[in-house]
């Protein structure tokens, strides 16, 4: 099949005044009845009449009343139409049963649901599935079910009406036996908005932490960007069948019912953050995405980008912004960074596609946040304000592109942004190597950017700072605006060499790229005032100290021992700061620094420096640990804020430090915990020292019958196993009877968690690389978008010996050869082995 591309963007012919839906609802016989008012669009005269439409059965079409015989084809019908207005109606038949792509119209556990985004709208009914055709809907649900909900306001039972024009892809429908968790939020100007969250019966006591969060979410918006809710009421649905997080539907938020259920003795503190987050950012999409939509999918990152960075401010806000700006980038490098530096890079917007369901990816969402961020960063906070405020005010109600985004920015500030533009459109992450000078008082920082993806030079914003060599700060953070090759940047006056903090805060998602000694690392990691690059100070020094050990067989370096043992131990720093700086390098963070200096990785050689290190680390700490936990200990009942979490992320981790050196105090927390985050650590910690037999077995026992929890039990199973068993453990798993392959989440838990164990995945006989790929073409037959998705564990290929690499390609290989592989399977697949 020939790609989409971006070039070839046309408005649709037609547009769309009003659509009324009609649902009677069935497993295997659905009857979908749509009446559509269309007129000529003036601005794309003269087009033939399309409309996408895939596994429909067509029981009838009209126009204006009259019966047509449209030409149907696999992917729509076109049909000949007047040349004015006209009404069609078409009535087909679809089986939500059956549908195992969860994509459309689809069952799970008896309720009825839809996923429309991107393309999915196409298999409920013929429609122009296309996000630049917006229009208000009305929907009626006929069907026995007590809960019967759409998109906008309830007019009557299973009646409902959208006044707001949307895209197809904000369409949704739920019918089930659910029940609802309520309350009430009044909005700025006034508007009284019910709000329900609808579960399954049984899980209504696990709401009220989502519940807090969208209220949270309704009233920050308000007052940080001004937006208000429109609707009379918010629906939030939880599904236990879902292929992604969650779905911004207009008025109808449908969720991966792990990301709404929460309850202390199931969910951990991270469980509760990323609720909170994606609460949040689905809400937010009302404005950024559904108010505001794309005009094609090349534009993903409009509303993407836009919305992950409102939901970092926001989780910054209710948490702590240091910390929540580590945990950005962690996952921005474990993520982007690897995806930009693979097959499968692609710029921020990008410029073609086979299948759109592949680009929901990290650089569109994580690295389009970036690029928001360094937009903030150079025109500052006033700036940003007022472009937004252009950018509501004027394409409220469009379905807007990247120029339409930095054409308000460029109208607000006055800047030029073309280059800026470079960031959506170059793929690949810039090297920005630098160098120092210091004569007479001044100090010249030389800077050079390479990006190995793409020719032209970026604009790149380097936030600066510079400490005196006693560790005073002697030049605050000051924004240096890079856009050449290269540039040097002086500072003046200054009576010695100071130490340079560069890119405070990642103000820029680039590789810095400089020859620093320990020593330096060490000094930033205690003097540093930007939080960030104190902890990234840290981290170097980890990541020099770890390589040391890989490439000379050095012993770990007792300058980083020495200074995480000052800082944790530092009772002035955030103890979830503390914690994060005791986080090692990942696997998969190493394997790519050595790659990038020359060194092919072996991940069972990494594994084994990690752990040589974290016993090093748990030796050095050993005998501070029992009194640094004993004052974290919270006082009081289970409570998810940031505090306590905090206080409960260093305790687990130095936890699971000491179980290095003695296993008794993990066990012994595994079986007093009150709360899902204390017992999970234990179980982690107990298992990373190959001592989890116990503790697994008594888990999986007290939890067999909670389908989100065993979800964790495998996870962690397959996870940590160690790496000569891993593959057995993760086939072992496969085989066991609540390893329901059918159910994305179970599914993720068992393969994709064995796919995320480096040393196991990689196992040289490539047996890791078998079992995955026998799982992706097994699941591909059922859910491609899932199966596809997963198939990202082979985008390192590149990096490994050539052994591996021809394991991993023959693996790659028998995928392809699948008869009836996917489009979604081909493409990534076809990248990867390109
Ligand atoms: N917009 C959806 C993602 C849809 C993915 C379709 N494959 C969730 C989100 O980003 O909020
Ligand atoms: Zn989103």
């Amino acid at each position: 099949t020939s790609p989409t591309l971006l070039r070839d963007y046309t408005p649709f012919s037609h547009l769309v005044d009003h659509v009324d839906l009609q649902f009677k609802l069935h497993p295997t016989a659905t009857r979908v009845t749509a009446r559509i008012k269309f007129r000529p669009n003036p601005v794309a005269p003269g087009q033939g009449f399309f409309l996408h439409g895939e596994q429909l059965k067509l029981i009838h079409a009209t126009i204006d009343g009259t019966p047509v015989s449209p030409e149907i084809s696999d992917t729509g019908l076109t049909c000949d139409v007047p040349d004015g207005p006209f009404t069609w109606e078409a009535e087909v038949e679809i089986a939500p049963e059956t549908n195992t792509a969860l994509e459309g119209l689809y069952m799970s556990n008896g309720m009825y649901c839809t996923q429309c985004e991107a393309e999915g709208f196409r298999k409920i009914t013929y429609y122009p599935d296309r996000p630049d055709v917006m229009a208000p809907f009305d929907v009626t649900i006929e069907c026995d079910l007590p809960v019967l909900l759409s998109n906008g306001n309830p007019v009557a039972s299973g009646q409902w009406s959208d006044p707001w024009p949307k895209p197809a892809y904000l369409f949704a429908l739920v019918a089930g036996d659910l029940v609802a968790v309520s309350g009430d939020f009044t909005t700025a100007s006034g508007r009284e908005v019910r709000l329900n969250i609808w579960v399954r019966r049984g899980d209504e006591g696990r709401c009220d932490y989502a519940l807090d969060a969208l209220k949270r979410s309704m009233r920050w918006d308000e007052e940080v960007y001004g937006r208000e809710y429109d609707l009379d009421v918010f629906n939030i649905v939880a599904v236990d069948d879902f292929n992604m997080g969650a779905m911004e539907n207009k008025g109808l938020n449908i969720f991966n019912s792990k990301y709404v259920l929460a309850s202390p003795d199931t969910a951990t503190d991270g469980d509760y953050a990323n609720i909170e987050a994606i609460i949040a950012h689905e809400y937010f999409h009302n404005w950024t995405g559904n108010r505001i939509t794309c005009r094609d999918w090349f534009q993903l990152c409009l509303k993407e980008g836009l919305t992950v960075f409102r939901d970092q401010q926001f989780s910054g806000d209710m948490r702590s912004q240091a910390v929540q700006r580590i945990e950005d980038v962690l996952t921005l490098r474990a993520r982007q960074f690897r995806e930009d530096n693979g097959p499968l890079a692609h710029p921020v917007r990008p410029e073609e596609y086979q299948e759109i369901n592949n680009f929901y990816t990290a650089t569109v969402y994580e690295k389009g946040a970036e690029v928001i961020g360094m937009l903030k960063r150079l025109v500052g906070d006033d700036g940003y304000k007022s472009a937004l405020d252009l950018y509501f005010d004027r394409h409220d109600g469009d379905a807007a592109t990247i120029e339409d985004w930095l054409n308000v920015f460029e109208d607000a500030t006055g800047r030029d942004l073309g280059q800026f533009k470079r960031w959506y459109q170059q793929p690949g992450t810039p090297r920005l190597s630098v160098s120092e000078t210091f004569n007479n008082g001044t100090y010249t920082l030389h800077f050079e950017q390479e990006n190995p993806k793409a020719p032209h030079p970026q604009v790149i914003p380097i936030a600066v700072g510079l400490l005196s060599p006693n560790g005073d700060e002697v030049q605050p953070t000051d924004v240096l605006e890079m856009t050449e090759t290269r540039q040097s940047f002086s500072f003046e006056g200054l009576a010695s060499k100071p130490v340079p903090s560069l890119l405070r805060g990642f103000s820029a998602p680039v590789i810095l790229q400089r020859n620093v000694t320990a020593a330096d690392h060490a000094f930033l990691l205690t003097h540093d005032t930007d939080p960030f690059n104190r902890w990234e100070a840290g981290r170097a020094l980890a990541k020099h100290g770890l390589t040391a050990m890989l490439v000379d067989g050095a012993a770990p370096d007792p300058l980083y021992l020495d200074g995480i043992a000052t800082l944790v131990q530092d009772d002035t720093l955030d103890p979830a700061f503390r914690a994060l700086t005791l986080g090692l390098p990942s696997q998969d963070d190493m394997a790519q620094s050595l790659f990038d200096a020359g060194v092919t990785p072996d991940p069972l050689s990494i594994y084994r420096a990690r752990k040589m290190l974290l016993g090093a680390m748990a030796a050095r700490l050993g005998e501070v640990i029992p009194d640094l936990r004993a004052a974290l200990t919270p006082h009081g009942p289970y409570s998810p804020d940031a505090e306590n979490a905090g206080k409960r992320a260093l305790r687990n981790a130095l936890l699971s430090l000491q179980t290095h050196l003695d296993t008794a105090p993990a066990s012994q927390q595994f079986a007093a915990a009150d709360n899902m985050t204390d017992q999970l650590a234990a179980f982690s910690a107990l298992l990373q020292v190959g001592a989890g037999a116990d503790v697994t077995a008594a888990f999986y026992d007290q939890w067999k019958g909670d389908r989100l929890v065993l979800d964790k039990w495998f996870a962690l199973q397959t996870s940590l196993a160690p790496p000569e068993q891993a593959v057995e453990i993760a086939r072992d798993l496969s085989d066991h009877a609540d390893f329901n392959w059918k159910n994305p989440n179970r599914f993720r838990s068992v393969i994709g968690g064995f796919a995320m164990n480096a040393a196991g995945f990689h196992d040289p006989s490539g047996a890791g690389y078998d079992f995955v790929a026998d799982w992706l073409i097994q699941l591909d037959g059922l859910n491609p978008q899932t199966a596809a998705r997963m198939s990202t564990a082979f985008d390192t290929m590149a990096r490994y010996d050539a052994d591996r690499q021809a394991l991993m390609r023959a693996a790659l290989e028998r995928i392809a050869a699948k008869p009836d592989l996917s489009r979604d399977m081909a493409e990534m697949v076809g990248r990867m082995l390109k």
